[in-house]
């Protein structure tokens, strides 16, 4: 931690500004430790009050402008990203490791994101209703909820941003968005699309730094009307806790313990790459990543055989190479983190199929297969947010599910089968927000809903349609004509 005022990282009233303190933080590239790739504003509470006065300051304004004027600027936006897409993905891999690969595809799906909702702008905004008064008009109408307040994770730094983003400022809120400290310049690139694509001043203002400091003083504080949140389910309850302790309303996309299940007539090869593509993409960094993987009786050995030899050919190493696969883990601490996981599910019992252990002088931990592992261990039940994944032996379908959904996570699940009447049990049965039949547990399409059940989640679904439940209010109105 170093005092200067370069870091000009944060933007408020349409400024971009460095912290108040003047203190700033340095982030390293994962891959080369001693590469440093930028300097950023550490905000304290006070930097996260001047920019809620200047969200505030804007909403009337804002509020009053035309849906469409909004949505244009949205779509803008979205084109302003896809221009910069080489940029922004080179961006979010020096800074948080994540695969060019992955990175390119997360920065378009970004950009379309912004467009899907610069056209809800022109959605129908409520609903006529027939009255049982005569010469009464009665309808519903969605109105903002004015200042909103957004926390974003290291992860997902381009997507998760703007699927928060563009929502709120769509319905004509105001917002100030808090990004990750792991992972703030690819944010802060789409904040630059945004200004450049005409979004007044104070619309949109953007914090960088801790979360203790700047993402607490924006739970807290009690201008903030509404709070989106996604991270972990422990910073979870305490973003909700102070939200909902002064009457804010808060929406929370926290963790996941996804188990795939294949059934003995499963597509053996498509299954293990799903596998491969859930457990050990963006190094298992995903709320959805695939963290047990449920095997008929009949076809472990095989299934077993075949992860195995994909994880021995899978490219491993620098995530800006275009064919590797999987790259290291966001930070040191991130990295120790997975690696006391991987000690644990060890000391519990567990047996270490494939990989296990750091490779080369960057974060990385390498694809970890791990077999043997009692459903109560903490490798079963506890999110090892890593490339670390464990396999399982069942016999009945029943079996399955039950296991599946003993965890108190709710986020996704895989079912692979061609039987259709397991798929509709699997429907039934599995406790899940997002289920995917014969695909990879993670993923998400930027139209429909997107959200878990259980401790996966608080509030109204994020994305598509569902988005408006969380950035609006619904007002009934009875007019009568006298
Ligand atoms: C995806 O699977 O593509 O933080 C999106 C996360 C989730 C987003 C997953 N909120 O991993």
């Amino acid at each position: 931690m170093s005092r200067t005022v370069e870091a000009a990282s944060n933007l408020i009233a349409g400024e971009w500004a460095s912290a108040d303190s003047g203190e700033t933080y340095e982030k390293r590239n994962p891959w080369i430790p001693t590469r440093s790739v930028g300097v950023y504003a550490l905000s304290s509470a006070e930097d996260v009050a001047r920019a809620v006065e200047a969200a505030r300051c804007a909403f009337p304004l804002w509020r009053q402008t035309a849906a469409q004027v909004r949505g244009q600027i949205l779509t803008a936006t979205g084109d302003l990203i896809e221009r910069s897409l080489d940029d922004i993905a080179l961006a979010m891999t020096a800074e948080m490791g994540k695969p060019i690969r992955e990175a390119r595809a997360e920065v378009t799906r970004a950009a379309a994101i912004f467009r899907f909702f610069g056209n809800e702008a022109y959605q129908p905004s409520g609903e006529r209703y027939e009255s049982s008064a005569q010469q009464q008009h009665l309808y519903t109408l969605r109105r903002p909820r004015g200042v909103v307040g957004l926390i974003t994770p290291w992860n997902f730094p381009a997507a998760i941003p703007a699927w928060k983003t563009a929502p709120a400022l769509a319905y004509g809120n105001t917002a100030v968005l808090k990004l990750a400290r792991e992972a703030p310049e690819t944010g802060l690139r789409l904040a630059r699309c945004l200004c450049e694509a005409g979004l007044p001043t104070g619309v949109l203002n953007v914090v960088t730094g801790d979360g203790p400091a700047a993402g607490a003083s924006l739970a807290r504080h009690p201008d903030v009307d509404a709070l989106s949140f996604t991270g972990s389910v422990d910073t979870g309850a305490r973003v909700r806790d102070a939200v909902v302790s002064r009457g804010g309303d808060v929406q929370l996309e926290l963790g996941g313990h996804n188990p795939m299940i294949v059934a003995a007539d499963a597509d053996i090869s498509a299954a293990c790459e799903a596998a491969y593509a859930g457990s050990f993409w963006s190094a298992g960094q995903k709320c959805t990543a695939t963290r047990r993987i449920l095997l008929h009786e009949s076809i472990y050995d095989v299934f077993c055989e075949r992860l195995l030899e994909r994880v021995r050919c899978g490219v491993v190493g620098d995530p800006v190479v275009s064919t590797t696969e999987v790259g290291p883990l966001v930070s040191f601490d991130q990295m120790q983190t997975v690696l006391a996981g991987i000690s644990q599910g060890v000391s519990e019992g567990g047996e270490i199929l494939a990989g296990g252990n750091r490779r080369g002088d960057g974060f990385l931990v390498e694809p970890t297969v791990f077999t043997d592992v009692g459903d109560n261990c903490f490798l079963s039940q506890e999110e090892v947010f890593g490339p670390v994944v464990s396999l399982y032996r069942f016999s009945s379908m029943e079996e399955a599910f039950t296991r599946a959904n003993a965890v108190r996570f709710g986020l996704t699940a895989s079912f692979f089968t061609n039987d259709l009447r397991l798929v509709h049990q699997a429907i039934d049965e599995l406790e899940v927000g997002i289920l995917h039949i014969n695909s990879q547990t993670a993923g998400a399409e930027v139209h429909v809903p997107f959200g878990g059940l259980k401790a996966s989640g608080f509030g109204p679904h994020e994305q598509g349609k569902a988005a408006r439940d969380f950035f609006t209010q619904s007002v009934t109105v009875y007019e009568d004509a006298l």
